[in-house]
């Protein structure tokens, strides 16, 4: 079976295909030839991950599934959760970011954080979703060159290093994007 990945993020594409491996084949928006923007324009990372599963889904016919991740803090209130992507504005990097999480989490002891991740998937029309989450803290400062995003800081639970300073297997093996692609394999081998 061939599934499309909606999504233009080519860090995604790259740690959900070593997850999936050969069980099912991955085709990219970018291997599929689409490059537009697709809007994110809702409050919750499961009407995210559904807006970009069906723009695909409406507009080419075809079986395809995406994600949305948030990095989420209970001490912010949950955020950046579903804005993770333009915490610190419309146009800006995940170093950005980075930077504003670190000075709004100043003098705040509790440090604990979870990425989750809804994987929305359209097969035959129907929807269906998958959540996986990784528990750990924010650190005070960037360690490591691996990964993207905002994993420089995460410290995932039972560590002591962080999702940068992982190779890409070990990050695979506890991460929240992992966890939810292992159950739409499982899904999709007992469908
Ligand atoms: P698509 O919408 O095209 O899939 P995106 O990069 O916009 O790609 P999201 O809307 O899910 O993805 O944004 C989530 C942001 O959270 C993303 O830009 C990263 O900065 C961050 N993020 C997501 N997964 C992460 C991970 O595994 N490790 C660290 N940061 C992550």
């Amino acid at each position: 079976m061939n599934l499309i990945f909606a999504t233009n993020n080519p860090n995604k594409v790259s740690e959900v295909k070593k997850v999936i491996g050969d069980k099912f084949e991955v085709v990219s928006l970018k291997e599929f030839g689409f490059t537009e923007d697709i809007p994110e324009p809702h409050d919750t990372l499961e009407e995210n991950a559904y807006e970009k599963s069906s723009v695909i889904h409406q507009r080419f016919g075809v079986n395809c599934f995406s994600e949305d991740t948030g990095l989420e803090v209970p001490a912010l209130n949950g955020e950046p959760g579903v804005k993770s992507a333009r915490y610190a504005g419309e146009v800006c990097s995940a170093s950005d970011n980075i930077d504003l999480l670190l000075s709004r989490l100043e003098g705040i002891e509790n440090r604990e954080a979870q990425f989750r991740t809804v994987v929305s998937l359209i097969l035959e029309d129907t929807e269906y979703q998958f959540e996986g989450i990784a528990k750990g803290k924010i650190i005070h400062s960037r360690r490591g060159e691996k990964g993207f995003g905002y994993d420089p800081i995460f410290v995932p639970e039972g560590y002591d290093i962080t999702f940068a300073e992982m190779d890409a297997s070990e990050k695979n093996s506890i991460s929240h994007r992992a966890k939810a692609i292992n159950k739409l394999v499982e899904f999709l081998k007992n469908y």
